[in-house]
């Protein structure tokens, strides 16, 4: 006896029925004849996995303006800025602000989260809040905390100590912040020392690498030898790698080789990069975006992450997947058919990849956690950032979403459904 039955949903290339027993997916079939109380009409619309956040800082999230804004748009002042909101963070305030955060995104489907917790602060007010918002939302989102040195490892006081605390008192993950340390040679060490750590505890690594437009910050090299030495490559993440957008082809070409060869993962955040990098450049300005259509291209593993939702960083956002998905379109220039769906793959399936998720995927036997996206593909799910109307975790109908409905003159107008066609 199935609780759910999910009718005429569209899963890849075929539109069929998903019957769920017991929270997770016991069939899928053409149609299942069977009869339950609880039955829901997908209309041939699309049924995907959950939407997954690679990479979002939750102890800043919902801080824009506090104490000031951010002038100037850059990744420094915003570093400066946060420096200062650190100072009045409680237990209370991160715990209220990441839980507001979640709940955002688990109401748009977004069912796991990997989060960045600034550990250059001897007190740990946001990592141990953010320990214990994990707990407190696990039935509903699953999250993983990354012990991140917003103010360098070996630049800030102590810095390899307060990773080394974090991670024993339970983050999940190992970050660094090479490009941010005093020097070039402290950032080689940082990267060393993060591989080091995470080889020592048993943890992956997400490293904010080559955040800026300098070409001469090349630490994304460092971070592949050290996965080829280490054999840790499927465990290890590069994200933002910004200065890949700026290096010069004979070198990018080189890298991409030993990249290929490294296995790791990459994650973009187009909406903060476009945003944050470019700065100094007057014109022609660089997008500031990493390579992400050749790493793709390559065979290499991109996912998508937000990174800022109203902080020192970025003033905008709400915390849905497809924004990011959308920009990558138009700032990566992923625009053919295959580029465009390939967008949406990288805030879902990609993703979980990155964040190392097992039983991921409408699958018979996972568990059933999926959203019903109201479109007829992931192609246009992009084009009109469309809702989920209905998001299912492990069984159970959590969030709803009416979409929305317009008339002019007097009568329905569509222009959100016309013009619609399957696109593959
Ligand atoms: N900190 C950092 O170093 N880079 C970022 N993009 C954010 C915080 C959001
Ligand atoms: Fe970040």
């Amino acid at each position: 006896m199935y609780q759910l039955i999910l009718r005429g949903a569209r899963l890849g290339d075929e539109v069929l029925d998903v019957g769920i027993e017991d929270g997770r997916v016991g069939s899928i079939a053409a149609r299942i004849d069977e009869r339950t109380e609880r039955e829901i009409e997908a209309g041939g619309r699309l049924v995907s996995p959950p939407f997954i956040e690679s990479h979002v800082h939750l102890d800043t999230t919902l801080t824009a303006g506090e104490p000031r804004w951010n002038e100037s748009g850059t990744l420094f002042e915003g570093i400066q800025i946060w420096s200062e909101r650190k100072k009045s963070l409680t237990r209370e305030d991160v715990v209220a602000r990441a839980t507001q955060l979640l709940r955002w995104q688990a109401a748009q489907g977004v069912l796991h989260v990997r989060t960045h917790a600034d550990v250059t602060d001897p007190e740990f007010t946001g990592l141990m809040a953010l320990l214990e918002v994990k707990e407190k939302v696990r039935d509903w989102v699953d999250v993983q905390i990354v012990a991140f040195p917003q103010e360098g490892m070996m630049s800030f006081p102590k810095g390899v100590e307060l990773m080394e605390e974090a991670l024993t008192l339970g983050a999940d993950v190992v970050g660094g912040i090479p490009h941010y340390e005093h020097t070039r040679e402290m950032g080689v060490l940082s990267v060393k020392e993060s591989f080091r750590l995470a080889e020592k505890h048993d943890r992956p690594i997400d490293i904010h690498c080559d955040e800026t437009d300098d070409p001469h910050s090349r630490f994304l090299e460092v971070m592949a030898a050290e996965a080829i030495r280490s054999g840790m490559g499927p465990r290890v993440t590069a994200s933002h790698t910004t200065a890949f957008g700026s290096y010069d082809n004979a070198y990018a070409f080189k890298l991409m080789g030993f990249l290929v060869k490294s296995g790791i993962n990459f994650v973009a955040n187009p909406l903060i990069n476009i945003t944050l990098q470019g700065r100094y450049d007057t014109y022609p300005k660089r997008r500031g975006i990493t390579r992400v259509k050749e790493l793709w291209q390559n065979g290499l593993n991109v996912s998508l992450g937000y990174d800022d939702i109203m902080d020192p960083w970025y003033p905008m956002g709400t915390g849905g997947m497809l924004q990011p998905a959308h920009m990558a379109v138009h700032a990566c220039h992923m625009t053919s058919r295959k580029e465009v769906t390939a967008c949406f793959d990288m805030v879902t399936e990609n993703a979980a990849r990155t964040l190392g998720l097992k039983d991921y995927g409408i699958a018979e036997g996972n568990p059933a956690s999926f959203v019903l996206v109201d479109a007829p593909d992931r192609w246009d799910a992009i084009r009109r950032l469309a809702p989920a109307t209905l998001v299912v975790k492990d069984g159970e109908v959590i969030a709803e979403t009416r979409p929305p409905e317009t008339r002019l003159m007097g009568e329905t107008v569509d222009f959100q459904r016309e013009g619609t066609e399957e696109a593959g």
